[in-house]
């Protein structure tokens, strides 16, 4: 309603004709549609305090995880294969984990963390730790 009553006003102000035309400079204020940035695209966001990362179709999903220092991560073997977790943090070094196996992991630091699936080199995944 309110677009509608402004296109009406200035349908009004044009018939009236007359005026001084008042020409804004161009350029000036324009937003420049720069965003800022949020960090790596596609990066998950969890909200609770436990993290689940499901190892399925030969992959980490998600692959890139952001989370707190403290929180603990879940890894949830879907696949019928065995995995494995290693990472370059202290302690990250799962044993192979079975179908249905699961392995927690606890990162207490801030950083960037890249593990990968020793049985499966091209299985990699990279968590994104925050200060608690
Ligand atoms: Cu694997």
């Amino acid at each position: 309603m309110r677009r509608a009553l402004a296109a009406g006003l200035v349908l009004v102000a044009a018939g009236c004709g007359g005026g001084g035309e008042k020409v804004a400079p161009r350029g000036a204020t324009e937003p420049q549609g720069v965003e800022p940035d949020k960090g790596s695209p596609g990066a998950a966001e969890p909200s609770g305090g436990k993290i689940d990362i499901a190892v399925h179709g030969y992959a980490f999903q998600p692959t890139v995880m952001r989370l707190r220092a403290s929180q603990i991560i879940v890894w949830t073997n879907e696949d019928k294969v065995d995995h494995t977790v290693v990472g370059d943090a202290p302690g990250m070094h799962s044993l192979l984990i079975p179908p249905h196996g699961r392995y927690e992991f606890t990162p207490v630091r801030a950083g960037r963390i890249a593990y990968r699936c020793t049985v499966h080199p091209s299985m990699r995944g990279e968590l994104i730790v925050r200060p608690r």
